[in-house]
């Protein structure tokens, strides 16, 4: 029975990082955990294109753009929404979600989403390089795993 599955090795190509400047003390972290899983992962920063936008609400647009665009293996979409500091926490947040499944679907390139959705301040420093690991990190592996499951596909090659 053949299985198939992404494995860690270095892919080939240029990846996208879109990420947020809302909540920044968290997404910098976000952003330097992913920059750094990408080059452990033999992805240097010469291949790498950093694009920051306003707010989580906005990385959708802009990921979907470059994932249009077709010059990036994957985009990556790192972000951070907290609850208790928004009253439109739900809809960031689900906007955020709903919008880079979309570009996904519509463009066939991965978009991941790294966008940490916590109810405090202290849930997301965990998750971006605390005592919880670092989503930025994780989104960066996503993105590695997936374009290496796409190249086992049937069909053309991106
Ligand atoms: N954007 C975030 O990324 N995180 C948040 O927690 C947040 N809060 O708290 O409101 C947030 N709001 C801004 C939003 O993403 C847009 O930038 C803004 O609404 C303009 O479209």
């Amino acid at each position: 029975m053949p299985i198939y599955e992404g494995d860690f090795s270095p892919p080939s190509g240029r990846f996208a990082i879109v990420v947020s400047r809302f909540n920044a003390l968290v997404t910098e972290a976000l952003l330097a955990g992913c920059l750094d899983a990408f080059k452990r992962h033999g992805v240097d920063d010469g291949r790498l294109d950093v694009y920051w936008v306003p707010g989580s609400f906005e990385v959708p647009l802009i990921a979907r753009k470059l994932a249009e665009a077709g010059g990036h293996a994957a985009v990556v979409c790192l972000g951070c929404v907290i609850r208790g500091e928004t009253g439109h926490y739900d809809h960031v947040a689900g906007q955020a979600a709903g919008g880079v499944l979309q570009a996904a679907l519509t463009t066939g390139v991965p978009v991941i989403f790294g966008v940490l959705t916590t109810e405090t301040v202290e849930q997301a420093l965990n998750r971006a390089g605390l005592k919880a690991g670092n989503k930025g990190g994780e989104a960066a592996m996503a993105a590695i795993e997936m374009v290496n499951l796409l190249a086992k596909l049937p069909g053309p090659k991106p």
